[in-house]
Formats: structure tokens, C-alpha cells, sequence
């Protein structure tokens, strides 16, 4: 910022200064230094000083941006004998990788089943290095079971798929499946775990989800060691991400946290070759310098690698800072057309600009200046990032990010390089192919392009090329990436005791489904064999679910302990962080707390630890806001609890639109991992709890899914919790039983009264309980009660029913079985929209009706929400008259009449 009248207030006038004259003469010889040797000289000497400063202690603030040149001069790079590797090998497996990810989806191009080029590409010895020098396998000594975590960029994926071809996991067959996987055969177009789980950890194609995770992955492995669950700390998370895919608001969301938690054993690696799918990233800006300030704020160490050998010469010519000057301001988008223009035009364009730089390219050659404008980048030049991640290891106590300038479509010849549409493009030529053959000298002949399709290339399982890979990989701990599969020994079912403390029932107090999860958990981490392996996580909600009382036993978890004096020492319950602390509170980050979740719920498999974490948020906060990252988990084959609490749209008083969830078992029945439950009553939520560990956590049954997570909607209206009938377990896990009849509540009802069936979840029971008096007291109607704990998994069943028919075999979805000979119609009610009872409409044999929770929403007080939505007791009365009336089982004028007694 500029300021030549000296009218910004700084904050160094409020500092009283010591020694004015001295001030003065400093600011003197800066001036005359500017007049006598110019301003690059001044600005050189400025930098040089505070760099000195800071080496010698001086707690100065740090600048946000450098020059645009790389961080690490040349000179200061590892020689080859120091990388102990074989560059001329390297060079040529990359080669094999390019070949081989090109053709695959040239191949797949004739079935019209697309994928990506350019990314890799551009990429390619961003990985190539660290799958020879730096990535850690499975079998790491260092990190055994764990190795590094690696987040690969979604649109890389075919490079991958052709390293793992080279070494031998691939096969020919396999890369012609690629993104063709009904056959049984194939692989995913991204890392998809759940598609390929022997092959990809971390699920990262949805943008900006994979850098998040990527921090919150770092932070649990913290986690991990200081809870001595297991120590990971040899374990690295490297996250590769593309320049353009750092829009994303969650790239950035959680940079600060990574920074202030010190998390060193984190790296992004970011491709900056300037482009994104439409165009230019930053076009009239520079992307390395936006991110270059956005991370060295957040408190990162930042390595910017720009720019190839070729370009020393040009800096070591640059005595007046022109060259320098001219490269920070020329916009991304001119240095993309550099790329892909002649010499003559980049003379004219990049060096016309000012007279140094034009006879600085007066020594230059036409052929040098392509070279160094088209070819030489940092992230091409395996040497150059074999020192970026050296350096990122060995800085300690902040993570770093490196910027690697990359062209996208390197190596692809002239169609592809840089050009605005790269990312699209899906195949190469023939030509294009054996132009790239000669460029990358690899030894396939023409006869090999047999119909007009390019071949594969591979070496050979025995060559010198197979062998150094393999070789490299053993000596780091094994093939990367690669997802550890073999399934743990099942933890131990916890005591009975916890699960059946709410069987008796509550008597005259009254319990919300909230306090009982809450109360649940706490006893089920007491257990001696499987405690410690809770993870809690709240994001900054924790006191208005009454878990506070977590606080003191557990500890909330900081990697800094407690370095304070809480305020509220003196209590009971007061705040206590802990170097162990169990509970991870976020503060207010929904989409960090699901990422915390998503760390946990896979340590079983990233670390061959089980854990099992519950994730308790304001549910209108849930599935609408992260539900991505819900399916994240799913794709990751995450296990673990979710809990919406505060559920339901009118349990909330006066809370409103923003804050009253009508909707997410909607969402939450969209995603395919997940299992829904919406209970009604304490025993309900120990059920489900015992059945979700022994799903998720115990001993498999027979062609179970164990790969899946649990939501529970619990809520916070204090409620009468009935003791637990006899024989219910089943109806309770599968998602329907019979509450009680109108005869087992004791009611009393004329001789041949008309009957219905209420089917009712979540808080919305205690209506239909209160509307089942009422029809028997006032109007002579039999209704029964059915708690349908879950909607989604009884129309799951009902689905696969409907699968086994065409598949010739007769099963009776449990929906209708259960349902089967109830007398009357059946009336469904919940908390929630309409559709979320309508789930099963089509499989229920009675006459079906709903009620539900629809639109907006409204703040007001419980009953007053209840009797607008038209879901409290009074209103299912009136829809049971309606129903039975048009059945002519009840006199129509009783609806009427209801109405008007209720005033509804
Ligand atoms: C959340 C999300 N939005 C959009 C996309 C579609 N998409 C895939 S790749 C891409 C461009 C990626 O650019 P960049 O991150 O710079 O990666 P590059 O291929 O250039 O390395 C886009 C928009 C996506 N995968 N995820
Ligand atoms: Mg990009």
C-alpha cells in the first residue's frame, strides 16, 4: 500500500519513539540508496535487512508475498548422489505413465465414456517423485499399518491407474474398463474407495472437500498419538490440489486451524498450471501470488516453485530487477499464451516492455526463450520437487504448502498444451500419439497401432524400469496408494447395562431423546474395553445438548493441553482442554466437524484402529449443509454415528425457519450408507446404538454391509419415556412395530367400533398416543399405535423385494408382513415433511394417509407449530374421522364436528 502523504494512521505512532534522529537517518540512506542506485537496489537491500532481522530474533511480522520466482534457488537443491535416485529411470517411467493414462482414455473415448488427460499430465512428477523418494506404504516401518495418507487430485486419476499398470497391480484388461465397471471389472473415473477399495484411501473428485479432509486427517493423527491410541506421527498427509479447485470455500475453510495447530506432517502440493476447466484460473491475476498470501496469513510455510533450470541464466542477467518486475505483473492468462507463441512475439510482448528487459533478450536465443517460456517449470523438473518436499518435511511447526508451476497438458503435443479447452478434451491422434512417442523417446513402433488404436506401453514385468519402481516401493514401506482391506478383529459387544437402563422406563419424570443418547454415550465410554475408542465431536453445541458435563471427565482435546486458567475452575463442570481430551469441539464448522468425522470413522481402515465416533450437531445444520461430505463418508466406507439433534420441525420453541428441521431424513434417505432412524423413545435409541455397534463394529453377518453409518434424529422436548414392551428388538433395528393396541393402552371402546392404524415417528408419537385417547374417549374409535423408527430402512427392504421379484423369487417386504391383518387404514405422522412418511406408501396393502411438517416453517411456540403444520393430537383426530368417514366407517358429519371442537 502506498501512502506518499503520510495520511494512514500507523499503528507505530502510538510507540513512543526513542531516538528520532536516528529514525531519520535510516529513513535517509533508504532514500538515497533509492536515488543513487534505484529502487530495485533499495527494495533488495529492505528485504535482505528484514530477512537478517528475523534470522536474528526480531519478532517481525511477515511479509505475505515474494518475488515470482522459485523459493529454493538452485544452488540449494539436493544433488543427485543426495536423492539417491536414478533421474534417467524416473524420466522414463514417467514417460510409460503419460503414454499409458493418455491411452486408456483414448481407448475409452470410443465408447463415449470420457475422462481426463491434460491433468496428469501436468502433474506427473509431482507424483512420480514422491512415489520414488517420499511417500510411505502400508508397511512402513516408520508408520506401520498407517504409511502416508495420500489425497490424490480426482482428474490425476488415470496416471495413477497407469503407475499401478507399470508395477503390475493393472492389468491391460483393466485399463480398457476404465470408468466401465457394471462388468464387475473396471475402475472408478476418481478415487473411490468404496469402487476400488484396495486401491484408493480417499474419495477427493467433489473440489475442496479433499483439502479439508486433508487438514482434519492431519489433526487426527495428531490425535491419535496424543490419546496413545496409536502413534502415527511418521504418518504424512500429502494433498495434491489443482490451482482452480482452491475456489472452493472448504480449501481454505481450515488453513488458520492447520496453522495454529502446528500441524507439520501436512503438505499441499498445489498444480498451478494456471488453468481450470473453462479457461484461466486467475486470467487478469496471478493464482501463486493470491494463494502465496492467503497461506503465508494463515501462518503456512510457503514453497513456491515456479520456474525450470533454463531460467537461471535469464535471473543471473537480471541486475536491475526487470525481469523480476515484468514476471510479477504480466497476468496468468498472457503467460498461458506465452506457451503457445513464437519467440518473436514473446520478444516483442514480454521483453518489449521496458528497455532493460529488451537487451536482456538481445543475449538470448530464439531457442532458449522457448524453452524457457514453453518448457521450463518447477513442477516438471523431478529435481526441483524432490527439494520442495524435502523442504516441506523438514520444516517444523507449521504445514506447507507447495506452489508447483506446471503447463497443463505437458507433453501432449501441441493440440493440448495450454490450450483453454484442454481439459476436455478426451483423445489424442494417432499422430498426436507418435509425435509424443518421439518426444518422451519411448520404444513403440507403428505396427503396435493395430486398427487405429494406440497401444499400451509397459516395459516389461523383469525390465529395469519395473524393477527400480518396485524396488522404490519396497523400500518405503510398499505399493501407494493402496487402502488397507483385511478387516480387524471385532471390538467387544460393550455391557448389556448401558443398553438396557432405559427399559424400565422413566416413570413420572420426563426424559428428552436428546438426554438419553447423551446419557447413553457417556455410560458406553465408560466401558473398560471399548471407551477410549469414542470419538465425541460437537461443533460448539455441546451445552445445548447437556453434554457439558463431557467437559472435565473427558477433556476436549487440544494439542496444547490447557495453558490457561479456565474461568470456571471452581466448578463442577468446567471447561478442561487436554493434551488427551476425548471430545473434539470445533467451534463453529460443520463442514470441519464432519471432516473430524470422516477422519474417525476410517482410522479402522487408515490406521487399522477402530474408532467410533459420534458427531452430534443441530440437525438443520446436518445433511442440509455438509450433506456432500456425508456422501464423502459414504464413498470413504466410513462408520460412525450421526446425531441430528434438535430435530424435527416443531420441537424448536420459537426458533424458527433457519433453525426447525423438517427435512433431513429426506436427505439422509438419499445416501446410500447411511440408516436412518427417527426414534421415538429412550429404549429406541439404546436399540438402535446396540445394533449399530454390532453392525458397524462387531462380528459380520452373512452378505452385510458393514461399511455404513447411522443417523439418528433425537430430540430436545422432555418427554414421558415408557418402559420397553417385550419382543420388540427386530421391529425396532428393521423399523416398524406395534407400539400398543387401543385395548393394550386400556382404553375404553363400544362393542364393534371402527379402527385405525397410527404410524408414528420421533417426537410425533407422543400426539399419536394423545390422539388415541381422544378417538377412543370422544369419538368411539380404536386406534393402534406403531412406532416406525425408520422410514428409509423399511422402504430399503421393500426395494430389495421388489428386486427379488425380478429376480424370480417371492419376498414379502417386513413393511407389509408387519402391517399384515391390522384392521382399518393406516395414518402415518412424523416431525418431518410429508414425504418422509410417503416413503412407503406404495407398499402398505390398507388405505394410506399422511400427515407431516410441509414448507417453510414458522417460529412459534411447540403446540401453536404443532396445530399450523396440522400434526398435533387434535389434527390426527380429525384426519382419522376424515379417513374412516370416507370409508363410511365413521358418520361423515364427525369430521365436521371434530373440526369445530377443536377449533382447527
Ligand atoms: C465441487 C466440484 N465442482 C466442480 C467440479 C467439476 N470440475 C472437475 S475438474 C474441474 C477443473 C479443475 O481445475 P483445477 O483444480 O485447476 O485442476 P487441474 O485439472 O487444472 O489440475 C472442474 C470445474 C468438481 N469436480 N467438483
Ligand atoms: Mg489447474
Amino acid at each position: 500500500m502506498t501512502d506518499p502523504v503520510g495520511k494512514i494512521p500507523s499503528e507505530l505512532d502510538q510507540l513512543p519513539d526513542r531516538d528520532t534522529e536516528e529514525t531519520a537517518e535510516w529513513a535517509a540512506s533508504l532514500d538515497a540508496v533509492t536515488k543513487a542506485a534505484g529502487p530495485h537496489r533499495a527494495a533488495y537491500l529492505m528485504r535482505r535487512t528484514l530477512q537478517h532481522a528475523e534470522g536474528a530474533g526480531l519478532a517481525l511480522p511477515k511479509l505475505l508475498e515474494t518475488d515470482y520466482v522459485n523459493t529454493i534457488p538452485t544452488s540449494a537443491e539436493p544433488s543427485v548422489t543426495e536423492t539417491g535416485g536414478d533421474e534417467e529411470m524416473e524420466r522414463r517411467i514417467t514417460a510409460w505413465n503419460r503414454w499409458n493414462a493418455a491411452a486408456m482414455v483414448t481407448r475409452g473415448s470410443k465408447y463415449g465414456v470420457g475422462g481426463h488427460i491434460a491433468t496428469f499430465a501436468s502433474a506427473a512428477w509431482l507424483y512420480e517423485t514422491g512415489f520414488n523418494h517420499f511417500f510411505k506404504g502400508k508397511e512402513s516401518p516408520d508408520a506401520p499399518g498407517s504409511g502416508d495418507q495420500l489425497y490424490i487430485q480426482g482428474h490425476a486419476s488415470p496416471g495413477i491407474y497407469a503407475r499401478a499398470f507399470l508395477d503390475g497391480r493393472l492389468n491391460e484388461a483393466h485399463l480398457d474398463n476404465f470408468r466401465q465397471e457394471s462388468g464387475g471389472n473396471g475402475l472408478p473415473s476418481y478415487p473411490h474407495p468404496r469402487r476400488l477399495p484396495w486401491l484408493w484411501e480417499f474419495p477427493t473428485v467433489s473440489m475442496g472437500l479433499g483439502p479439508l479432509s486433508a487438514i482434519y486427517q492431519a489433526r487426527f493423527n495428531r490425535y491419535l498419538t496424543n490419546r496413545a491410541i496409536k502413534d502415527v506421527s511418521a504418518s504424512h498427509v500429502w494433498a495434491f490440489l489443482g490451482d482452480g479447485e482452491m475456489d472452493e470455500p472448504e480449501s481454505t475453510a481450515a488453513l488458520a486451524l492447520a496453522a495454529r495447530e502446528g500441524l507439520d506432517n501436512l503438505t499441499f502440493v498445489i498444480n498451478c498450471n494456471l488453468q481450470r476447466l473453462d479457461g484461466p484460473v486467475r486470467a487478469n491475476f496471478k493464482i501463486v501470488q493470491e494463494l502465496e498470501a492467503q497461506f503465508r496469513g494463515a501462518g503456512w510455510n510457503v514453497v513456491k516453485s515456479l520456474w525450470g533450470n533454463a531460467w537461471d541464466e535469464l535471473f543471473a542477467l537480471d541486475t536491475t530487477g526487470a525481469l523480476v518486475r515484468r514476471l510479477r505483473e504480466v497476468p496468468d492468462a498472457q503467460v498461458q499464451t506465452y506457451q503457445t507463441r513464437d519467440a518473436a512475439y514473446i520478444r516483442q510482448d514480454f521483453f518489449g516492455k521496458e528497455p532493460a528487459l529488451v537487451e536482456m533478450a538481445k543475449l538470448l536465443s530464439d531457442d532458449k526463450i522457448l524453452e524457457c517460456f514453453h518448457l521450463s517449470r518447477g513442477g516438471h523438473e523431478p529435481r526441483k520437487v524432490y527439494a520442495a518436499y524435502k523442504a516441506a518435511l523438514e520444516f517444523k511447526g507449521a504445514p506447507t504448502v507447495i506452489l508447483a508451476q506446471t503447463v497443463k497438458g505437458f507433453t501432449l503435443g501441441e493440440g493440448f498444451a495450454s490450450k483453454n479447452a484442454n481439459h476436455q478434451m478426451k483423445k489424442l491422434s494417432t499422430d498426436e500419439f507418435k509425435n509424443m512417442r518421439d518426444l518422451l523417446g519411448l520404444p513403440i513402433s507403428d505396427a503396435q497401432f493395430t486398427d487405429g488404436q494406440v497401444p499400451y506401453g509397459h516395459p516389461g514385468a523383469d525390465s529395469p524400469e519395473v524393477r527400480y519402481l518396485q524396488e522404490r516401493r519396497a523400500a518405503l514401506g510398499g505399493p501407494a496408494p493402496a487402502r488397507r482391506v483385511h478387516p480387524l478383529a471385532p471390538l467387544p459387544a460393550p455391557a448389556e447395562k448401558a443398553f438396557t437402563a432405559f427399559d424400565k422406563g422413566s416413570g413420572a419424570q420426563s426424559m428428552a431423546t436428546t438426554m438419553a443418547f447423551v446419557r447413553l454415550v457417556k455410560d458406553l465410554i465408560r466401558d473398560k474395553e471399548t471407551g477410549r475408542r469414542w470419538v465425541p465431536i460437537v461443533p460448539d453445541e455441546a451445552r445445548t445438548f447437556g453434554m457439558e458435563s463431557l467437559f472435565p471427565s473427558l477433556g476436549i482435546y487440544s494439542p496444547k493441553g490447557q495453558t490457561y486458567e479456565p474461568v470456571d475452575r471452581d466448578q463442577l463442570m468446567y471447561y478442561k482442554e487436554a493434551k488427551n481430551g476425548q471430545i473434539l469441539n470445533e467451534g463453529i464448522t460443520e463442514a470441519g466437524s464432519m471432516a473430524d468425522f470422516i477422519a474417525a470413522s476410517t482410522a479402522y481402515s487408515t490406521h487399522g484402529e477402530a474408532m467410533i465416533p459420534f458427531y452430534i450437531f443441530y440437525s438443520m445444520f446436518g445433511w442440509q449443509r455438509t450433506a456432500d461430505q456425508m456422501w464423502q463418508l459414504g464413498d470413504q466406507l466410513g462408520r460412525g454415528f450421526l446425531v441430528g439433534a434438535t430435530a424435527g420441525r416443531t420441537t424448536l420453541t420459537g426458533e424458527g425457519l433457519q433453525h426447525a428441521d423438517g427435512h433431513s431424513p429426506v436427505i439422509a434417505a438419499t445416501n446410500p450408507a447411511a440408516l436412518t432412524y427417527d426414534p421415538a423413545f429412550a429404549y429406541e435409541v439404546a436399540a438402535i446404538v446396540k445394533e449399530g455397534l454390532r453392525r458397524m463394529y462387531g462380528e459380520a453377518a452373512e452378505g452385510e454391509d458393514q461399511d455404513v453409518f447411522y443417523y439418528l434424529t433425537v430430540y430436545n422436548e422432555p418427554m414421558p419415556q415408557p418402559a420397553k414392551p417385550a419382543g420388540i428388538d427386530e421391529g425396532i433395528v428393521k423399523g416398524l412395530y406395534r407400539f400398543n393396541t387401543a385395548e393394550s393402552a386400556g382404553l375404553d371402546l363400544p362393542a364393534n367400533s371402527s379402527r385405525i392404524q397410527l404410524l408414528s415417528s420421533g417426537t410425533a408419537i407422543h400426539w399419536a398416543l394423545e390422539a388415541q385417547k381422544l378417538l377412543a374417549a370422544e369419538w368411539g374409535v380404536a386406534a393402534d399405535v406403531w412406532s416406525a423408527t425408520s422410514w428409509t430402512e423399511l422402504r430399503r427392504d421393500a426395494l430389495e423385494a421388489d428386486a427379488a421379484l425380478l429376480r424370480g423369487e417371492e419376498r414379502v417386504p417386513y413393511v407389509r408382513e408387519a402391517l399384515a391383518g391390522a384392521e382399518g387404514p393406516v395414518l402415518a405422522v412424523s416431525d418431518y415433511m410429508r414425504q418422509v412418511p410417503d416413503q412407503i406408501a406404495q407398499w402398505v396393502e390398507q388405505d394410506w394417509s399422511s400427515l407431516g411438517a410441509d414448507g417453510f416453517g414458522l417460529s412459534d411456540t411447540r403446540d401453536a407449530a404443532r396445530r399450523h403444520f396440522g400434526v398435533d393430537a387434535q389434527s390426527i383426530v380429525v384426519a382419522a374421522l376424515a379417513q374412516l368417514a370416507r370409508r363410511g366407517e365413521v358418520q361423515a358429519s364427525a369430521v365436521k364436528e371434530a373440526r369445530e371442537r377443536y377449533g382447527l
